[in-house]
């Protein structure tokens, strides 16, 4: 019968499919209730809008977006995995290759969505946990409920100043001393266009509470080196990612493997990297500038520009997530944005990118042996 996608009959893989962005607003905090902060956006959930109130010589000028989906304060941590990131979950255990990244100024609710509320010491299941616990609780029950025969490794790693730290790697390794067992972390081309960490710890992995563990550790080993090494948490991106084989039988009895991998990336903070050249420069000279983060923003003009050369090759972070930024990968990011008056330039910027990056298109290939 006729639809109105009866022209529509490219398959995915030709057409390509668009970048998925989401945005996520989060409530005042206390203090900020307190001191009776005013509130300069508002979410229409429903009609996937945000609005933006501008008071300009004394107009008021609202600006407003449209996104695939929008979280307004209200939204829990449930609400958002189970509409935004349980359908991309399922396509991993499909066997594709899918990156979920978190975007915005710091303080916004980057490692809230992310990570969420502390693990409990009773091991009962947070009810903030973020993003990434509940995709592992969910991939095991799933794997489970199939009874699926499958294999899973899971890398996790920091990337600061263009450096990788390995959040996996024993505590030996990590240490500044002469150590011939040490593995020097780098960035290797793999011959297919692709790249490969050369020395990163891949941790094989049976339940969702070794998992956890790993996490716990990641996180210690994180924390850590900010400590020693003075780093600002808010300047680095961390990188945590499940690649899981699933064993399959076609009808005729064929085996098949299938593989599929989920990054999943808490950016540094966005802020300085903002559309003002003013605040670009003097960030810059307060040598400040995160080259991965510029360099990202540059990929996802070039794409949607189609203006040729994509800058991949500039910085780490966009080497290695070549793949999600117009490649073979299925993509959404979240977009995190605070309500107040006082981040509202911020806001705007962080809207603005988060809306071009919509029409990024990437071409998702299911991986099948
Ligand atoms: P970022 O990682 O972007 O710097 P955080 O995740 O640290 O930001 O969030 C900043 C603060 O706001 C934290 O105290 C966090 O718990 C709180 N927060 C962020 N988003 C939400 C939300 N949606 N609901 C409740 N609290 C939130
Ligand atoms: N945001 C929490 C970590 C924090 O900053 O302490 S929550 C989740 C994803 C990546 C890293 C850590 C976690 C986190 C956690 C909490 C405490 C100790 C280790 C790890 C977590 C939360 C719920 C379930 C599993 C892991």
């Amino acid at each position: 019968s006729m639809d109105s996608n009866s022209s529509n009959h490219k398959p995915d893989k030709e057409k390509g499919v668009n970048v998925q962005v989401l945005v996520r607003c989060r409530p005042l905090s206390d203090d900020e209730m307190r001191l009776h902060t005013p509130v300069v956006i508002s979410c229409n959930d429903g009609r996937r809008e945000v609005s933006a109130v501008q008071i300009i010589a004394n107009k008021q000028i609202d600006r407003t977006f449209v996104f695939d989906k929008v979280f307004g304060p209200a939204a829990q941590q449930k609400e958002l995995y189970d509409q935004a990131v349980s359908p991309i979950v399922n396509e991993v255990l499909e066997g594709y290759n899918c990156t979920i990244f978190a975007y915005g100024q710091t303080g916004t609710g980057k490692t809230y969505t992310m990570e969420g509320g502390a693990r409990k010491k009773n091991g009962e299941f947070p009810s903030d946990a973020g993003v990434i616990p509940r995709a592992v609780k969910e991939i095991f029950d799933i794997l489970e409920a199939q009874n699926a025969e499958y294999s899973m490794k899971v890398t996790f790693l920091e990337l600061y100043n263009e450096e990788i730290t390995d959040l996996l790697a024993p505590e030996e390794s990590s240490k500044f001393v002469d150590d011939k067992s040490k593995k020097p972390i780098a960035l290797m081309e793999d011959g297919k266009g692709g790249v490969f960490v050369r020395g990163l710890e891949e941790e094989i992995v049976c339940t969702a509470n070794e998992i956890y563990k790993i996490l716990e550790k990641g996180s210690a080993k994180r924390r850590t080196a900010e400590t020693l090494l003075n780093k600002q948490s808010s300047r680095s991106h961390s990188i945590f990612s499940i690649t899981i084989h699933i064993k399959e039988c076609t009808p005729e009895g064929e085996e098949m493997i299938k593989c599929g991998k989920l990054n999943l990336v808490d950016l540094a903070g966005s802020e300085n990297i903002s559309r003002s050249g003013a605040r670009e420069g003097r960030a810059r000279e307060a040598g400040e500038i995160n080259k991965s983060l510029l360099t990202l923003g540059r990929v996802i003009n070039a794409l949607v520009d189609h203006s040729g050369h994509v800058p991949y090759r500039d910085s780490k972070l966009t080497r290695l997530l070549r793949d999600s930024l117009g490649g073979k990968t299925k993509t959404c990011i979240i977009a995190t944005i605070s309500p107040s008056i006082h981040c509202l330039e911020e806001t705007l910027s962080t809207l603005d990118y988060a809306h071009r990056a919509k029409n990024i298109k990437n071409k998702p290939e299911i991986n099948q042996k």
